[in-house]
């Protein structure tokens, strides 16, 4: 049998942590029964004509829920089943929620989750995704967890990644010695690795950002837009632009085939858009441990201390030589 599911690879690299005790291969089992749900929910999405609207009560006269609510509530009965996990940070929460399984005051990590990213585009069948980050609580096992135990820098990860709702189900995810991809297997219902140890190329032909917003851009930024698209023959310019809207499709595209993914401060987002917590330290994390950059325009995204769980910051990411081009520009 050539597969290798993504419970039994969880296992076979367990001896990379001295100090795990299977707890970490328990909890990544259970975002990944979480995403199977959440997969099978999506794919179920474009039939809210007959399954009802969300707001609506549906022919079984129950409430149809959004599916990020619904994505979020798996997630939290994922997390407390499993026992491995005392709190999340959930961009669906405007505060972090202390989790209430039976086990849950004793679980040694921490999970902050955008459970449906880019959920708008559900409506038009465009992917999204799932992102996900895991810290080891700083409070002691038993107490309850605090704020401190989320506010935690990217450095300090033990593990993110992220679960998109494509033409397939992939699950990507890195504890720090590589990055590697799942494809889900509806007919067993098991994640199978498919992309093993990730690289991203460390030049590309994307760039991805809302030019939209373009009036808003700093002078360098537009300046980089204005090279990037140069009809200068001499370096004829081998670059395209592609932007779904949807960060873990754009974001997982670029990784695989090259690209620069960017969210620069605009004046509706003088921060940029994307959460700090939920969107840029996990994406950033698989980013660099694939061999791409990922800044703030300013700093390593991973070394932001966040300060509030709903914090946003600018980031330019993804192929090596793309990024410093840009901050070249900056
Ligand atoms: P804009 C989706 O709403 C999201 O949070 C990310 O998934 C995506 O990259 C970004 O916002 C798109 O934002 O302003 O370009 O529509």
């Amino acid at each position: 049998m050539s597969i290798t599911t993504l419970g039994q690879f969880v296992i076979e690299k367990q001896q990379d942590f001295s100090y795990a005790k299977g707890e970490l291969s328990r909890l990544l089992r259970d975002i990944g029964i979480a995403s199977k749900i959440i997969s099978r929910e999506v794919n179920k999405a474009g039939l809210t004509q007959i399954l009802g609207e969300h707001g609506s009560v549906n022919v079984q006269g129950e409430d149809v829920k959004k599916l990020d609510i619904i994505g979020n509530e798996t997630f939290i009965w994922a997390l407390e089943k499993g026992g491995e996990v005392c709190a999340m940070a959930s961009e669906e929460n405007d505060d972090m929620v202390l989790l209430e399984g039976k086990f849950s005051k004793h679980g040694k990590y921490v999970v902050c989750i955008d459970p449906l990213d880019g959920s708008s585009n559900i409506d038009v069948n465009v992917s999204i995704g799932t992102i996900f980050s895991i810290y080891r609580r700083i409070s002691e096992p038993g107490t309850e967890a605090n704020l401190q135990d989320v506010l935690q820098a990217g450095n300090r990860l033990v593990a993110a990644g992220y679960v998109v709702y494509g033409t397939s189900t992939m699950l990507v995810y890195s504890t720090g010695k590589g990055v590697n991809g799942f494809t889900l297997d509806p007919s067993i219902g098991e994640f199978c690795l498919s992309h093993p140890d990730i690289k991203t190329p460390a030049d590309g032909k994307v760039y991805s950002l809302n030019e939209g917003n373009a009036g808003e851009f700093s002078e360098g930024l537009n300046n980089y837009l204005a090279w990037v698209k140069g009809t200068d023959k001499a370096t004829s310019r081998p670059y395209t632009a592609r932007y779904i809207g949807s960060m873990v499709a754009d974001f997982h595209r670029n990784l695989l085939k090259g690209g620069v993914f960017i969210y620069p401060p605009t004046a509706k987002s003088p921060n940029g858009k994307l959460r700090l917590l939920f969107e840029c330290i996990p994406m950033s994390f698989i980013a660099e441990q694939a061999g791409g950059i990922a800044t703030t325009g300013t700093m390593r995204v991973l070394d932001v201390e966040p300060t509030e769980i709903h914090q946003r910051v600018p980031v330019i990411m993804g192929s090596a030589n793309m990024v410093k081009k840009v901050q070249e520009f900056m």
